[in-house]
C-alpha cells in the first residue's frame, strides 16, 4: 500500500494514514487502502486499533479537494459512498478504534475521527467542518455524528459557521477526551489501547455493539439489545475465568481478569 501503513504491537494494531504531501488528505486511493487495512486486521490477535496520521502537522486535512473539484453529481455521490462505507466499517468494527489526532482534523478528517470509538489529540490539533465555505455539505457523516457527539446546538453552530476549533475547545465540548503534547500522543494511545486489550475481549466487543446499536434504538429495544449481549458473555472462558478469579480470592489472579489472554 502506498498511503496507509499497518503495525502490530502486541494486541494493538496501528493504522497510519501516510500522505504527508497533501497533509494526509483522503483521496479515493487512501479510502481504498484504509478499507483494505481494516479488512486485513487479524481479529484473533488484535483487541484494539489506533488510527493516526503520519507527520507532526496533520491527522487528516479533509477529503482531497483537488480530486473532488472536478466531480460530476454522480461521481460526487460515488465518492461520498466510498467514504461513508469505510467510515461505517470503522464505526462498526468489532473491536474499539482509537483516533490519535495529531494535528489538522478538518472536514473528512474530523469525520473519520468521529467514526472512531474514542478521540484523543495533540495540543496542535485543529478540528472543524469547513465544507459550507467550499460550497458543499459535510459528506462523510459529519452532519450526523457531530450532532450525536457534541449535541445538536453545538454541531449546528460549528457546521453553519465553518469555524475551526483548537484542541482545548474540542475537549471542552466533548469532541475529544484528552489532549497531550504531540510527542506523548501515540504513547498515550498505546497505553489506552493496552488497558482495553487487557480486559475480556468478548465483553469489550459486546459493549461496543451494545452502545452503538442501543443509541440507534429507543430505550425499550436498547435494553433488549443489552440483555442479549450480556447473556452472550456467559459460558465464555473470559466470564468463567474472570468470575472464578474473583471467587478464588486470590489477589494475584484477581488482578488478572483473564489470565490466559493477558500479554
Ligand atoms: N485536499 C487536497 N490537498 C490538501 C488538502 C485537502 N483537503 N489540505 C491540504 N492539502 C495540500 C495543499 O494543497 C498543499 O499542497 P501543495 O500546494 O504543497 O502541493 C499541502 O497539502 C500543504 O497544505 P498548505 O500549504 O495549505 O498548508 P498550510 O499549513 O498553509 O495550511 C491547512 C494547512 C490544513 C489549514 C490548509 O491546507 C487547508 O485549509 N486545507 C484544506 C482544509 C479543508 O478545507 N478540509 C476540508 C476539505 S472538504 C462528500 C464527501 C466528502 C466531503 C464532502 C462531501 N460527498 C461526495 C458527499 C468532505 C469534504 C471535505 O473534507
Amino acid at each position: 500500500m502506498e498511503f496507509v501503513t499497518y503495525e502490530q504491537d502486541g494486541f494493538v494494531g496501528i493504522i497510519t494514514i501516510n500522505r504527508p504531501k497533501a497533509l494526509n488528505a483522503l483521496n479515493s486511493q487512501v479510502l481504498e487502502e484504509l478499507d483494505a487495512a481494516f479488512s486485513a486486521v487479524d481479529l484473533d490477535k488484535t483487541r484494539a486499533v489506533i488510527l493516526t496520521g503520519a507527520g507532526e502537522k496533520s491527522f487528516v486535512a479533509g477529503a482531497d479537494i483537488g480530486e473532488m473539484s472536478t466531480l460530476t453529481k454522480a461521481e460526487g455521490e460515488a465518492f461520498g459512498k466510498k467514504g461513508n462505507d469505510i467510515f461505517r466499517k470503522i464505526e462498526t468494527f468489532p473491536i474499539p478504534v482509537i483516533a490519535a489526532v495529531n494535528g489538522f482534523a478538518l472536514g473528512g478528517g474530523c469525520e473519520i475521527s468521529m467514526s472512531c470509538d474514542i478521540r484523543i489529540c495533540s495540543e496542535n490539533a485543529v478540528f472543524g467542518q469547513p465544507e459550507v465555505g467550499l460550497g458543499i455539505t459535510p459528506g462523510f457523516g459529519g452532519t450526523q455524528r457531530l450532532a450525536r457527539i457534541v449535541g445538536v446546538g453545538m454541531a449546528k453552530q460549528l457546521i453553519y459557521s465553518a469555524r475551526n476549533i483548537k484542541a482545548e475547545e474540542a475537549k471542552r465540548i466533548g469532541l475529544v477526551n484528552e489532549v497531550y503534547p504531540l510527542e506523548e500522543l501515540l504513547p498515550a494511545a498505546k497505553k489506552l489501547a493496552g488497558i482495553i486489550a487487557a480486559n475480556a475481549p468478548i465483553a469489550v466487543r459486546n459493549c461496543k455493539k451494545a452502545i452503538n446499536e442501543g443509541l440507534d434504538a429507543d430505550m425499550d429495544d436498547a435494553i433488549v439489545i443489552e440483555e442479549k449481549l450480556f447473556g452472550d458473555c456467559f459460558e465464555t472462558e473470559d466470564q468463567k475465568a474472570g468470575m472464578g478469579n474473583f471467587l478464588e480470592k486470590d489477589k494475584e489472579k484477581k488482578l488478572k481478569v483473564v489470565p490466559f489472554q493477558n500479554k
